[in-house]
């Protein structure tokens, strides 16, 4: 099809717009790697946790596991982990993913019950099997088998609030849903990528949301960047989001403008999400020179809030994101 001169200057107007971003000149030197990315204010320790094995020298999925795992440990995170809300059967069914950037491996689990760090089975997963996702029973099975402490996931409180609240909209309250997800790049400059939720409180049995579905909740390209989303996953997984992300990172857009641009897309593949209080998505994204991204396309609470670090130096700070959709 023949390009108009409408296009070329609309085009032209485009790339204008985006020459400021990709030329910005925050990359990261050699001297501020690692970076760790995480969502949300819990997003504060994982940093300071993975920063501390990168400052010992440990290895990058070390520590990003690690850095999930404190917020999964954490027993005032209800949304990841132990703590986690159940679903509307009262069980608790954790999700996580793992990419490694330097084989471009993945592992993950989804719907697993009765271990408190998925995030660490899902890292068997990717090390230990040929496969990438293992579901339900079956992940529950492999966790056993590799050596993981079966447990109940609730605590005796987080289970009577459950009791009491179950039938009202305790399981709509937005602040009740957010996903760990980190993206670290270590002293090298290669990347990984770490997600871990229980998921929409008062799910269906069996649900499966974006977290463990590599290129929907979480997506590393080493060449290229990463990419990792919290909120409603359908939405994510409908547009294969953060596959999509790295995508447009690679077509050389900076990763907040890509972050940006898939929730365009989605708005304009599907209109209800500008209307439905509850379509709730945020991204947060890395690409190989080490500039962070985010954006979000709605969030009850104000602003959409990620952690970041640069270096073994100074500590993790909070970073705020206005919402496209108020
Ligand atoms: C899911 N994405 O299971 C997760 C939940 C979440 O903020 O992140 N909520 O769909």
């Amino acid at each position: 099809m023949a390009h108009s001169r409408r296009d070329f200057l609309r085009d032209a107007t485009i790339a204008a717009a985006l020459l400021p971003r990709l030329a910005r000149a925050d990359a990261p030197k050699a001297s501020e790697r690692p970076v760790v990315i995480a969502t949300w204010d819990y997003g504060v320790e994982l940093c300071a946790t993975a920063q501390k094995v990168f400052a010992k020298g440990g290895d990058l999925l070390d520590a990003i596991e690690k850095g999930v795992n404190t917020v999964e440990d954490d027993p005032a995170v209800h949304t990841v982990g132990y703590n986690g809300l159940p679903n509307e059967d009262g069980v608790t069914q954790l999700d996580a993913a793992i990419m490694d950037g330097r084989t471009h491996r993945a592992g993950a689990v989804a719907a697993l019950e009765r271990i408190k760090n998925p995030i660490s089975v899902a890292r068997k997963v990717m090390e230990k099997t040929a496969h990438v996702l293992i579901v339900g029973a079956g992940a529950l099975a492999f966790a056993r088998k590799t050596g993981f402490k079966e447990q109940d996931l609730l605590s005796p409180e987080v289970r009577a609030e459950w009791e009491k609240a179950k039938h009202d909209k305790f399981w709509r309250d937005p602040d009740r849903h957010d996903t760990v997800a980190c993206i670290a790049m270590d002293a090298k400059g290669d990347l990984a990528t770490a997600v871990s939720t229980s998921g929409l409180p008062g799910k269906l049995a069996g649900r499966v949301g974006d977290s463990p579905l590599i290129g929907s909740g979480s997506y590393c390209d080493n060449d290229i960047g990463a990419a990792a989303a919290t909120g409603i996953g359908e939405l994510a997984i409908r547009n294969a989001a953060a596959f999509a992300i790295v995508e447009r990172m690679r077509s050389g857009v900076a990763p907040s403008r890509a972050c940006e641009e898939i929730i365009d897309r989605m708005m304009k593949k599907s209109p209800e999400v500008r209307t439905d209080p509850n379509a709730q998505l945020a991204f947060i994204a890395m690409n190989k020179a080490g500039e962070v991204g985010a954006a979000v396309l709605r969030t009850q609470k104000k602003v959409f809030r990620y952690a970041l670090v640069r270096g073994v130096k100074t500590a993790p700070a909070l970073h705020d994101v206005k919402p496209i959709l108020g």
